[in-house]
């Protein structure tokens, strides 16, 4: 440091700390100009064709089970911002190393990003249903990449070279000359991804049909919902669970945009009869309407993955019917249009069950986020083996031959619902005032319903809290308890519940992995 003034050879200056900084920027604004230009095309290309996209996927798929738990118990339902943010540090790490790199010598810079754009380009020709039009975004994005590259790599290299001038802090010309420069390129990546933002947001068929659909009614309609399946405590969860509230897990980065006129399920493999079904002849059939509490494996103790909705949809029995499924088989693997896949036993698709093909959700087309235009829907199963969005299709085949996504990723083949309970009122640790506590929860067995629920307060006797009404074995079950004489202190709320063969909800904690966590709930609160 210091030595500015007295070198002469390029090669010191461009090596200073203004020269790591200068080649630093130089790189982050390059792969801004990369990504952007990719983006902008990939809006006409589909979203496999983003590198952004099919890089984060591709995380995803190859994320290992411990970190996938450890991301939805840390962060739950916002896992995909956090992993959004990890891999926009790694971009600017990555691409800062490649302009400093490229300021002492160009040529290894720019091969270190095309050595990134070959990682990036594997990650979108290994998409589901990508093609090698996928990779012109990324082509042409990298093309453009390394033009500001060279550009600003140059521009810094001549204002290196320049004399440095001691006695005045204000920047020679060719100093503002990289600065002028590297704003102008920046600020055309900027304006160039908030286009590709807007474009895309525009070229969203699927939202804007989703939005004009207009779902036939159904065949058989859903009962009408018991007085009284409210818990009758304030602060119980919602029974019906709104759309914009229902929680959402699954592996996509971005959401698929599926546009109905194009929707095909393919059913096919173990049958005699394969067929492909369209949207058009899906709404035309008879359409079955039913309340159903959606579960996920990954739920913790006590935690919010869980929904109940009402569905309308096929009966995948009929669909099943009409394939006939040949001797042997016992497994139907369903897989979406982004490569996700569940294993379903094919018994439970075919009993009497109100297993769906589903189109609509509480009376409304699916939200894109849950599946639009077709999901599946199973009563009795986590999602991870039955629910599976975006369905294009059902391959009858065997457990032996098969797996779904998560059982290979070290998740069991069969998902049947544990029996849960959880305390929702009053909230954990929170503070309610003396005398009545309303005490209350949710909990469920689907298929085969909850008899009873009992709790435990500050470690004493189980007591039998008061029963919602039931909607069905296949929705959850609300429970209250009065505690009338609350005394001012901390207490502690325990939670057990029963399913309708006397079944106890098991007491061993264990967690999600592999086939679903157990252990009763328990809060603490303070009476003040
Ligand atoms: N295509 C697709 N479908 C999927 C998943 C997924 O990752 N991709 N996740 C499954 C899991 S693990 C669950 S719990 C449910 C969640 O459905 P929801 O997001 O509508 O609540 O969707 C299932 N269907
Ligand atoms: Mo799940």
């Amino acid at each position: 440091m210091g030595k500015r003034s007295k070198s002469t050879a390029p090669g010191h200056a461009v090596n200073g700390r203004r020269g790591i900084l200068a080649g630093a920027a130089t790189g982050v604004i390059a792969a801004g100009v990369l990504f952007a230009v990719a983006e902008l095309l990939s809006a006409f290309f589909g979203s496999v064709s983003s590198p952004l996209t099919s890089v984060g996927s591709t995380f995803i798929d190859f994320t290992p089970a411990w970190m996938k738990n450890f991301a939805i118990a840390t962060f739950g339902t916002n896992d995909k911002t956090v992993l959004l943010l990890s891999m926009a540090v790694a971009a600017v790490v990555l691409s800062a190393v490649a302009g400093v790199v490229a300021r002492k010598r160009f040529a290894a810079g720019a091969s270190l990003v095309g050595a990134f754009a070959v990682v990036m380009a594997a990650c979108i020709v290994t998409r589901s249903g990508a093609t090698v039009l996928d990779l012109v975004p990324l082509l042409a994005g990298t093309v453009a990449g390394l033009w500001a590259l060279r550009y600003l790599t140059r521009a810094g290299r001549t204002a290196a070279t320049a004399p440095f001038d001691a006695g005045n802090s204000a920047p020679l010309p060719s100093r503002r000359a990289f600065l002028v420069r590297s704003a102008l390129v920046a600020g055309a990546a900027v304006v160039v991804g908030v286009g590709a933002n807007v474009l895309s947001t525009a070229r969203n068929t699927a939202r804007q049909v989703r939005d004009a659909l207009r779902l036939p009614a159904p065949k058989v309609k859903a009962r009408d919902l018991p007085s009284g399946v409210q818990a009758a405590v304030n602060g119980v969860t919602p029974f019906v669970t709104p759309n914009a509230d229902f929680y959402r897990i699954d592996t996509a980065l971005v959401v698929p945009e599926l546009d109905p006129s194009q929707w095909q399920l393919r059913v096919h493999g173990m049958v005699d009869n394969e067929f492909t079904l369209s949207f058009d002849e899906l709404l035309a059939a008879d359409l079955v309407e039913t309340y159903v509490t959606l579960t996920c494996v990954s739920n913790v103790v006590g935690g919010n993955l869980a929904g109940n909705a009402k569905w309308l949809g096929y009966p995948l029995r009929e669909v099943l019917a009409r394939a006939k499924p040949k001797a042997g088989a016992d497994m139907v693997l369903s897989t979406s249009s982004d490569g996700f896949s569940a294993s379903t036993p094919l018994p439970v698709l075919q009993d009497n069950r109100d297993a769906l093909l589903a189109v609509g959700m509480n009376g409304e087309p699916l939200p894109l986020e849950h599946g639009f235009p077709v999901r599946m829907v199973v009563p009795g199963l986590y999602g991870f083996v039955s629910a599976t969005k975006w369905v294009v299709d059902l391959e009858v085949t065997t457990f032996a031959e098969k797996a779904g996504y998560w059982t290979s990723r070290g998740w069991s083949s069969h998902g049947p619902i544990k029996t849960a309970s959880r305390v929702e009122v009053p909230r954990a640790l929170g503070r309610v005032p003396a005398g009545k506590v309303g005490i209350g929860g949710s909990a469920w067995a689907q298929q085969r319903g909850i008899s009873k629920v009992e709790i435990q307060l500050d470690n004493g006797a189980w007591q039998p809290a008061t029963l919602a009404a039931e909607a069905s074995v296949d929705t959850w079950r609300q429970w209250s308890y009065l505690w009338e004489g609350a005394t001012a202190g901390s207490h502690n709320v325990r939670v057990r519940a029963y399913d309708t063969d006397g079944t106890l909800q098991i007491e061993k904690q264990a967690p999600p992995e592999p086939d679903g966590s157990s252990g009763w709930h328990s809060i603490t609160f303070t009476v003040v």
